[in-house]
């Protein structure tokens, strides 16, 4: 599990060269701009659990096979476990954007998903697009102006959809 700084240098040893001075100013831009990224973080960590109920209710509205008797979300304990995969899933791109990498995402949450669900039965394109609701209310709770200092998040906000955008891929 690396994070934006353990990966550069994972990387830098692997060549056994030092950390090269471009490396070292993107990574003190990323410092200079942590709050931002620690703002994000908390404002999609402590409202989880409404991006999880919102999404899956627009997920069930739009396909409402999955419900209906017979379907990969029907009775509660199906239901339950698909509201809980999805909170695991915004976890760990949680973790994944406040250490500024996606290997904590991918080691711990992506890797052997696809293959999980297809032995479930579970239909991983029903999966990607809960994840994509969750992005659009995650970026659109990162983005509220209320309540915030205002600034330019736009890099910030794209390497968060590039998050969701991964957990997506991996199981559609
Ligand atoms: C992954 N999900 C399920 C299981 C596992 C995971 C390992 C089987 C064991 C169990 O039921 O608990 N677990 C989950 C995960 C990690 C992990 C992400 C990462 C670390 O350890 N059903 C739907 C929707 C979708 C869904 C499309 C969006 O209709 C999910 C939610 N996952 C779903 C369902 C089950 C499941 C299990 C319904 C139960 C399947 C079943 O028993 O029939």
């Amino acid at each position: 599990m690396f994070d934006a700084f353990t990966k550069v240098v994972s990387q830098a040893d692997a060549s056994g060269d030092f950390v090269p001075a471009g490396t070292i100013d993107s990574l003190s831009q990323m410092v200079t701009e942590s709050n931002k990224r620690l703002d994000a973080v908390n404002r999609i960590s402590s409202n989880a659990s409404t991006i999880v109920a919102n999404a899956a209710r627009s997920l069930f509205a739009e396909q409402p096979q999955l419900i209906a008797p017979g379907g990969n979300a029907y009775t509660s304990r199906r239901m339950a476990a698909c509201l809980r995969d999805m909170e695991i899933i915004l976890r760990y791109i949680t973790y994944a954007i406040f250490s500024g990498d996606a290997s904590v995402l991918n080691d711990r949450c992506l890797n052997g998903l696809r293959e999980t669900y297809l032995a479930l039965g579970t239909p991983g394109p029903s999966v990607a697009a809960g994840v994509e609701k969750m992005k659009d209310a995650a970026i659109a709770i990162a983005n509220e102006p209320n309540g915030i200092t205002s600034g330019d998040c736009s890099s910030l906000i794209s390497e968060i959809s590039s998050y969701f955008e991964l957990a997506a891929n991996a199981v559609a």
